[in-house]
């Protein structure tokens, strides 16, 4: 990877001279793991580094000249961010403060002047995967690392023993999960990777943050999938950045102590519910702002609108309109919004191109980005002007599929194609020509357990968990239908989801 011969010799040289080193994150869950990774390298190492988290209110994203108001002196190492760090490099440099950036965001114009830039998307880096997630260049920064320190006269020194790389590949998976990056190549063998290790740091007693998470989370003790991470512990490890400061979270990955982590998941919890309540009213008044005729490119504001919560609204936006949305918020007199947009549509390289001197700051990638705004009434205005042709690619594709087909080597497949994601996305199965022949419920919930036959006469169970009321009126009716189904969220359990179904005429 480019940049990482410069980046580990200087980190060789500051252990040598015994220098600070400070970990200068991001209060996103790709931020924080990738931080906590590196943290948990250097102390297993036995060269504990400090950790700078900003706080989104108040510092916002992103290495800045004031934040060597608080970093005096020493190497500073981003994780997650950087690319934007122009200004603040220059007030490092005249601080006698080295900085190596880590960082996967989009590449911009002034590109930093740091010790190295560690990006797989610089056009001359060889690195042969440019989509790895903050917490994935982190991953390999450590990687090369050790490597380094293995020719060097210093390692000693450290504790090289314990330092299985592998241990830490959990926090690879929750960053890329968390980040939606694309689930494929190299991310996707990272990711599957570490969801194994990290199941197998629960069954050990390791990581006891996240076991805390997850007991408020009613785990059931099950192998965790990525949508475990995206559904439970992700929006929690999100949550005290979004609302005071990442802090509880990054310590909460840090810490191997019990009662430690018990009070940061049950505050982390505590905020996550609060987190929720103030989107869901955010989320019912910026539906009402959305015009009946539906612009190319939403747009949304109201100065109270938290800004900690803006880009979930965002989110929930492009799922209701299949449309790139933007919204905003305003915090200390500033107007920050975020955005997120849709599948082969670059989000911000159109504003970068149509709309660049409306910022006073922007970036993020494609699907994602983060600004700060001079005046919402010029850009909505200049926003509104444009029409675009926006095709919604977003419908499921559908496999079809018979019970013959669903022998056990088929769900192990399956296995092999998880975990899912942008890219790699969930399949939809399609059953054709099914008759209802009786129904069970399970246990005591109003969850469906549907007894089936399909066109070929064989039989098998699909679970309902939507609507069980609106198929139960069909059992016995001799009637035929097409079922949409997926497979359960764990692939361990071998069972299909019904989705959708529809009489066949
Ligand atoms: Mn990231």
């Amino acid at each position: 990877m480019k940049g990482m011969d410069e980046a580990t010799d200087r980190i060789c040289l500051a252990m040598e001279r015994q220098e600070v080193i400070t970990v200068f994150g991001d209060y996103d869950v790709d931020g924080i793991t990738g931080s906590a990774l590196l943290r948990r390298f250097f102390q297993d190492l036995g060269y504990p580094v400090q950790r700078y988290i900003p706080h989104r209110l108040n510092e916002g994203y992103g290495l800045k000249p004031e934040s060597f108001d608080s970093i005096s002196s020493g190497l500073v190492i981003t994780v997650d961010n950087g690319m934007g760090a122009f200004e603040a490099c220059i007030r490092a440099q005249q601080r006698g403060i080295d900085v190596i950036i880590t960082d996967h965001h989009e590449i911009t114009d002034k590109e930093p002047i740091a010790i190295a830039i560690l990006n797989p998307k610089q056009k001359d880096c060889n690195f042969p995967y440019s989509y790895l997630s903050g917490a994935g260049i982190a991953f390999y920064l450590a990687f090369g690392l050790r490597q380094k320190l293995k020719l060097k006269s210093i390692q000693h020194k450290l504790n090289f023993k314990g330092v299985n790389l592998k241990q830490y590949l959990d926090f690879v998976a929750l960053g890329a999960i968390a980040d939606k990056v694309p689930m494929s190549g190299l991310n996707h063998l990272l990711t599957q990777i570490g969801l194994e290790v990290l199941n197998e740091h629960l069954m050990q007693g390791h990581r006891p943050g996240i076991y805390q998470i997850l007991r408020k989370s009613y785990w059931k003790g099950k192998p965790l999938t990525e949508d475990d991470v995206a559904f439970k512990i992700a929006p929690k490890l999100n949550a005290s950045g979004r609302l005071s400061h990442a802090k509880a979270a990054a310590d909460l990955l840090e810490s191997d102590d019990m009662a430690e982590t018990e009070y940061l998941a049950k505050k982390l919890t505590e905020e996550n519910a609060l987190r929720r309540s103030i989107q869901d009213n955010i989320l019912k008044e910026a539906l009402e702002q959305i015009p009946s005729k539906v612009p190319s490119i939403l747009c949304v504001y109201a100065p109270h609108w938290h800004i900690g919560v803006v880009g979930i609204i965002a989110s929930k936006l492009v799922e209701i309109y299949h449309r790139p949305a933007l919204v905003l918020g305003s915090h200390l007199g500033e107007i920050r919004g975020s955005g997120r947009s849709i599948a082969d549509f670059s989000l911000l390289e159109f504003l970068q191109s149509h709309f660049k001197n409306h910022f006073t700051s922007l970036g993020g990638h494609a699907m994602a980005v983060g600004f700060t705004l001079k005046s919402f009434e010029d850009f909505s205005k200049d926003l509104s002007l444009i029409s675009l042709d926006m095709k919604n690619s977003d419908l499921p594709i559908l496999c079809p599929i018979h019970f013959r087909d669903l022998e056990k080597s088929f769900f192990k497949e399956l296995v092999q194609i998880q975990p899912y994601g942008p890219l790699n996305e969930k399949p939809y199965w399609l059953l054709s020509d099914i008759t209802l022949l009786a129904i069970k419920f399970i246990g005591k919930t109003h969850y469906l357990c549907l007894k089936i036959c399909d066109s070929l006469g064989k039989k098998g169970e699909i679970l309902v968990f939507r609507n069980p009321e609106k198929i139960q009126a069909f059992i016995n009716s001799q009637k035929k239908f097409h079922f949409v189904v997926e497979s359960s969220g764990s692939p361990w359990d071998n069972q299909f989801i019904l989705l959708d179904f529809m009489e066949t005429s």
